[in-house]
């Protein structure tokens, strides 16, 4: 395994990942992929971390893609298995997280690096950030859910618009198209990553862990709503549930 492909520091109960491969503009390759899941997964388990904030490294690249050197041989057998493999190690696994996952975009995220971004819970851009998925450009599509999770995100006809042409879009437009949360200037995006962290852990844990859950449910079929309503039902009762409705009786703020 490479050395240290991600930098990981907890501060003030958030768990910062740096992406740590600048030299290749952060691409993806296998052994990255695997400590990114290492990181997450010692986070999730983690009662110190309350939210999340991925980054890369530098101002040029948040992710420009998986390593297309490493992905250029591979058969198609090899390349259900790996992205089989990915979704669940990376790609589903941070969509799946309990605790609000944060993408703070410093740079080109392209391909599977815009994939890794949109399966963030959110996403701050730098103004100077660029955004596409140019699979098209090598001759595959998107592989880590971004058919899937684009059109959820700005809609059917932008995500075929951008899908197909492969064009990149600046911060402004994805902001505009709702692709990202928000745009700052780049000198002030981790300053603004970790104001959004902290509206969110302010809150009870979990019910942040139910709301992401809901959310990632929400299909618009009868089932979304019944799953909501179970998820719903189990925060009563909870010492989080009584902490956040006597808090507010008592006419004070919740500890949680
Ligand atoms: N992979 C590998 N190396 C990359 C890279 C990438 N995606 N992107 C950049 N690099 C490397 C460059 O080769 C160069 O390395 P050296 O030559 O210095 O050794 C270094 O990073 C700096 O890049 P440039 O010299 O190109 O920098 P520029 O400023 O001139 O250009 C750029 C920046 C972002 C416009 C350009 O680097 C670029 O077009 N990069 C490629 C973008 C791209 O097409 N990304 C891949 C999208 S496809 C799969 C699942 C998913 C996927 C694949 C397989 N399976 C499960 C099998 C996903 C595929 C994709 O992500």
């Amino acid at each position: 395994m490479e050395p240290k492909l991600t930098w990981i520091e907890i501060q003030d109960h958030i768990g910062w990942i740096k992406i740590n491969r600048e030299k290749k503009l952060n691409a993806l390759n296998r052994d990255l992929i695997n400590q990114l899941h290492q990181g997450l997964l010692d986070f999730q388990n983690d009662p110190n971390v309350r939210v999340i904030i991925l980054t890369g490294n530098g101002d040029k690249a948040f992710v420009a893609g998986a390593d297309i050197a490493e992905f250029s041989s591979y058969t198609p057998e090899q390349a259900s298995l790996l992205t089989r493999e990915g979704n669940q190690v990376l790609f589903d696994f941070v969509a799946n997280m309990e605790k609000p996952v944060i993408a703070a975009i410093n740079g080109y995220a392209l391909g599977g690096g815009l994939e890794l971004a949109m399966a963030c819970h959110l996403r701050i851009a730098a103004e100077h950030a660029k955004m596409g998925l140019p699979e098209v450009s090598l001759g595959i599509i998107p592989g880590y859910g971004g058919t899937q999770r684009l059109p959820a995100l700005v809609g059917r006809g932008r995500a075929m618009e951008m899908i197909l042409s492969g064009d990149m879009i600046g911060a402004e437009k994805a902001y505009q198209w709702g692709l990202v949360n928000r745009v700052v200037p780049g000198d002030q995006l981790l300053e603004a990553a970790i104001s959004m962290a902290e509206r969110m852990m302010k809150n009870a844990p979990q019910s942040l862990k139910n709301a992401i859950k809901a959310i990632n449910a929400a299909d618009g079929t009868p089932k979304g709503f019944e799953n909501e309503g179970i998820l719903f039902s189990s925060c009563f009762g909870t010492e989080e549930f009584n902490e956040g409705i006597t808090a507010f009786l008592e006419k004070r703020k919740p500890k949680f």
